[in-house]
């Protein structure tokens, strides 16, 4: 593995990124940046992107590809956008989930309401017709996604309220996708000089492995320069998914190449969606860069699982007992 300034690149930008601009849009469009993925049944990869018009309002635009590189068929207009009345201000930063008791893919995306961005949820078979099941978290709330099954017979939702508390992932669960409560905090964000000290979301949907659901989190550090935007990594319990089992001591990727450092917000890496190789192991990262355009990493499960277990960071995060 390559190392950059001593520590381990666990993620490799792809030579040709970034893989996706405004420039390649088949309408006008400003940007387009943090991008739902899934693969599709037939190895087609489908990204969700957030695509920001020049009001500052975002719509959500399916652009597909046979190898999940290049050669991308972009939506000729946009495939889903926000409720005139209730979003407003648009749509934004889609997480894909397959639902396995539904046989469909739940979108939970970002909708900008009259009184904030606030969490929503949408079901779809194809990505050309969705049922709305309008918004389940009030603002400010969002960075959330769906667990693909139930938990003892529940939904589960990961998002990101704000309260005066601080911004962290928690995790809510409803019997029919419209009702949520057994709400429980699963990662906060850290205090002090920590690079995820002022806040924390979730990155893409939560990934399945044998050792647990593997997280792949932002964590923001606000500067005298802006907000750093980095991803780190935290392993949760399979069956108790709020049960947070190791947490990486440092961030494993975040803004290094112009594309990532110059943009509309500098200094943002934010990945929504991931797919997964047909070995099972190798993990393809689609991510907003500087919330400008799409950008794309590769890595190995198993290594970022064997790089977790050796940066835990559990211990050392507890609170330190008073000097004697
Ligand atoms: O501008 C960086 C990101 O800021 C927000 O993320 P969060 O609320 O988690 O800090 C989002 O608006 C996101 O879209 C944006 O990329």
């Amino acid at each position: 593995m390559s190392k950059h300034r001593g520590y381990p690149s666990l993620f490799t930008r792809h030579p040709t990124n970034p893989i996706l601009t405004a420039n390649d849009w088949p309408y006008p469009v400003h940007s387009v940046f943090n991008p739902g993925a899934v693969r599709l049944v037939g190895g087609t990869t489908l990204l969700l992107c957030r695509v920001e018009d020049r009001r500052g309002h975002s719509h959500l635009c399916a652009a597909r590809s046979a190898n999940g590189i290049d050669s991308w068929i972009i939506d000729e207009s946009p495939t889903f956008q926000g409720d005139p009345v209730d979003e407003l201000w648009g749509v934004e930063d889609p997480r894909i989930t397959f639902m396995e008791d539904l046989g469909k893919y739940a979108v939970a995306y970002t909708a900008f309401t009259k009184g904030g961005p606030g969490v929503a949820l949408a079901l779809t078979e194809d990505f050309r017709k969705f049922e709305r099941c309008g918004l389940v978290m009030q603002p400010d709330d969002k960075d959330a996604a769906l667990l693909p099954r139930k938990v003892d017979g529940e939904f589960a939702l990961l998002h990101r309220p704000v309260s005066d508390t601080g911004a962290h992932v928690w995790l809510s669960f409803s019997p029919d996708l419209r009702n949520w409560g057994s709400h429980r905090l699963i990662l906060q964000a850290r205090k002090g000089a920590w690079w995820d000290a002022n806040k924390v979301g979730i990155s893409p949907p939560l990934i399945e492995t044998s050792a647990g659901w593997l997280m792949l989190y932002h964590g923001v550090r606000t500067t005298a320069g802006g907000c750093l935007y980095r991803i780190g990594a935290a392993l949760f319990a399979l069956d108790r998914p709020d049960r947070c089992l190791a947490r990486g001591d440092s961030w494993i990727f975040g803004p290094e190449a112009s594309y990532e450092t110059i943009g509309d917000v500098p200094n943002v890496t934010f990945p929504c969606g991931y797919t997964v190789g047909d070995d099972g192991d190798t993990l393809h990262i689609y991510y907003g860069a500087a919330d400008t355009c799409i950008g794309l990493a590769t890595g190995s499960i198993r290594e970022i699982l064997s790089w977790l277990e050796a940066n835990d960071s559990l211990t050392s995060y507890s609170i330190p007992p008073p000097h004697p």
